[in-house]
């Protein structure tokens, strides 16, 4: 007990002062840090007779004399948020939604954008032109959804299958097609796999390939916007596969302790490649690890635009507006192979999948509702996809073309400064191209032998 008045004594005493942090934020700090150090002001007392747990690990557990181990499957599962059915009809109309013709057709187009460029890059991968990729269909309800519920401002962590997110911020079709090819104008500088994104300008940080190590980086960022005081938040994408990660538990239990403005958003769309997600844990499902870890939390159908739309509005004022975490579990189905390196039917039958096409896709879903308030039909579609398949095409030919980034560029931006080392390396490298010409052809990168 000493130790934790000591402690707080200690923390209040320093105030945490800015100038002792360094961020990763762009934006300096312009307003005086508003966090709240949550350190309990009371001593923790087990007073006599008390009815209830006065223990400094659990302050509200009422004594019991009855012994009961808690059983998983005598606790109801968790229920799952739906606003509109498979029929593209709303279930319970005081729940109608009330965005504007405008916003609907922006995220059906996104969602359709999204899903024709899965298509032919996959295809494009299979032609041995781009070297990976990895598509989102069935999926393109929880990004597309849960994107356009956010400010512009609020920052993105992804896994890799939330082109649709992208998308709907207005990632254009070159800066995906360029970051594919990893050509001279790719941002990442071609230093990364196809769909390893990333936008300073729309707030999107770069994927990385390690699993779940978005969750902590996303958790540390919410922090820096905690102090920054202007109520942005941190958006975090991950499939629970990665939820098995030990980054995703160290993460939620930062986001909950220090009452970071984070919404989780997890994709549980079944598998984690071949790991069906009911071999990869025995919970009831991720949803039961956030109420856990003492943050707010919510089951969603993924596939319901429009329920994922407002769980997430609401989840990002209560991180805005209280500066605490939230979780949000969004049940989907990943209809694609996990990747092109991957082929699903060896794990599953074909039929399953053939089955979640047809009975509920999220881009049919929200296509029916569209046609039934009458926004939408078939010359409508057609016009869409004819116009968006060009753009692709257009996007990705003209990327294709691109020289590659000037060789040098793999040794720079690990430090300041090229090092000794790295110089003696890149200039090795120069002498090794100069006198086996034939073996390295350097002309497909800008400024070809000299960019070294
Ligand atoms: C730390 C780590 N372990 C393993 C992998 C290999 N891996 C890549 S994706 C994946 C499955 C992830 O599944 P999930 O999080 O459910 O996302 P989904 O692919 O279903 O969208 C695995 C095991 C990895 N990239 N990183
Ligand atoms: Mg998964």
């Amino acid at each position: 007990m000493s130790t934790i008045r000591h402690t707080t004594r200690l923390l209040r005493g320093s105030r945490l002062r800015p100038s002792s942090f360094r961020f990763t934020q762009t934006r300096p700090l312009t307003t005086t840090p508003k966090v709240d150090l949550e350190a309990p002001t009371a001593p923790i007392r087990q007073p006599p007779n008390a009815n209830s747990v006065h223990f400094p690990g659990a302050l509200n557990s009422q004594f019991t004399s009855t012994m009961s181990f808690h059983a998983p499957n005598a606790t109801p599962s968790l229920p799952t948020y739906r606003i509109m059915d498979t029929n593209g009809e709303i279930i319970d109309t005081s729940h109608t939604p009330t965005m504007d013709a405008e916003g609907m057709l922006k995220m059906y187009t996104a969602m359709v954008k999204t899903s024709i460029m899965d298509m032919i890059m996959y295809d494009s991968q299979r032609q041995g032109r781009i070297s990976f990729y990895m598509v989102s269909s069935g999926e393109e309800g929880v990004a597309v959804g849960s994107a356009a519920a956010l400010n512009p401002e609020d920052v993105i962590f992804s896994q890799y299958r939330e082109q649709g997110a992208l998308m709907y911020r207005g990632f254009r079709l070159d800066e995906f097609m360029n970051q594919m090819f990893g050509n001279r104008l790719d941002y990442g500088k071609g230093r990364n796999m196809p769909i390893h994104y990333m936008s300073e300008r729309l707030n999107v940080h770069s994927i990385s390939s390690p699993l779940a190590t978005q969750i902590p980086h996303a958790v540390g960022a919410a922090y820096g916007l905690k102090r920054e005081g202007e109520g942005r938040v941190v958006v975090c994408y991950f499939g629970e596969g990665a939820a098995s990660e030990g980054d995703f538990h160290a993460g939620l239990n930062i986001a909950a302790t220090r009452s970071c403005p984070v919404v989780f958003i997890c994709r549980n769309n079944g598998y984690a490649i071949s790991t069906p997600s009911l071999e990869q844990y025995k919970g009831d499902g991720i949803a039961s690890r956030g109420i856990g870890y003492g943050i707010e939390t919510i089951r969603v159908d993924g596939n319901d635009i429009w329920a994922v739309h407002e769980v997430t509005k609401r989840a990002r004022e209560i991180a805005s507006k209280e500066q605490r975490p939230v979780l949000i579990e969004a049940m989907t189905y990943r209809i694609s192979h996990h990747s092109t390196s991957d082929d699903s039917f060896a794990y599953r039958p074909r039929e399953e999948v053939e089955s979640w096409k047809r009975r509920d896709d999220p881009i049919t879903r929200f296509r029916k509702y569209l046609e039934n308030k009458g926004l939408w039909d078939s010359s409508k579609e057609e016009d869409l996809r004819k116009t968006v398949k060009k753009e692709v095409m257009n996007a990705f030919m003209a990327a294709e073309k691109e020289r590659k980034p000037r060789v040098r560029e793999m040794f720079g931006d690990t430090f300041k400064e090229e090092t000794p080392v790295l110089k003696k390396q890149r200039e090795e490298l120069k002498r090794v191209v100069a006198e086996y010409p034939n073996e390295y052809d350097l002309d497909a990168f800008e400024d070809g032998k000299d960019g070294l």
